[in-house]
């Protein structure tokens, strides 16, 4: 189905961005990375609808709905990424290509943040790339999909 909208999922705590640990996570808010996500889409010619939850089911609840709605997914399951297994099935079940941002480098951080539930389901895996790792996520699905 082609609706031109892109899904945006921001796990727990990144509500607290630019506040939060700033040298690990960077100094922009939520609201500057979801205008980055919207800009970038826009030059490409999608729209992108973004969700943030502190809470796993509510999260698994979006990914759900985005089946016939959105065309693809970016998303950082923050501290989701490294225990759910919910949200990895949700990806699945879903159907829509995926791609994986961090805005750290996970794999250069502590060992349980290098394990991924999601990264086997992703076309692609953007991490320590700060902010920008959304607007590479986006080129990147927007390439596929125009593709397919
Ligand atoms: C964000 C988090 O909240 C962490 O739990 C992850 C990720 C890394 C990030 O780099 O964006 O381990």
């Amino acid at each position: 189905m082609t609706t031109g909208r892109l899904l945006i999922v921001h796990g727990p705590n990144l509500n607290l961005l630019g506040t939060r640990e700033p040298e690990i996570y960077g100094a922009e808010t939520l609201e500057d990375i979801n205008e980055l996500c919207r800009s970038t889409a826009a030059e490409l010619g999608f729209s992108v609808d973004a969700v943030q939850s502190n809470h796993e089911g509510e999260l698994v609840d979006a990914i759900q709905a985005a089946r016939g709605a959105q065309e693809g997914i970016v998303i950082n399951p923050a501290a989701y990424t490294h225990t759910s297994v919910a949200i990895a099935d949700a990806l699945k079940a879903v159907a829509l290509p995926v791609v994986e941002v961090h805005l750290s480098n996970v794999h250069a951080r502590e060992p349980f943040r290098q394990h991924s539930y999601v990264s086997p389901i992703a076309e692609a895996v953007f991490a320590g790339a700060g902010s920008t790792g959304y607007r590479f996520a986006i080129e990147y699905l927007a390439g596929l999909l125009k593709d397919s």
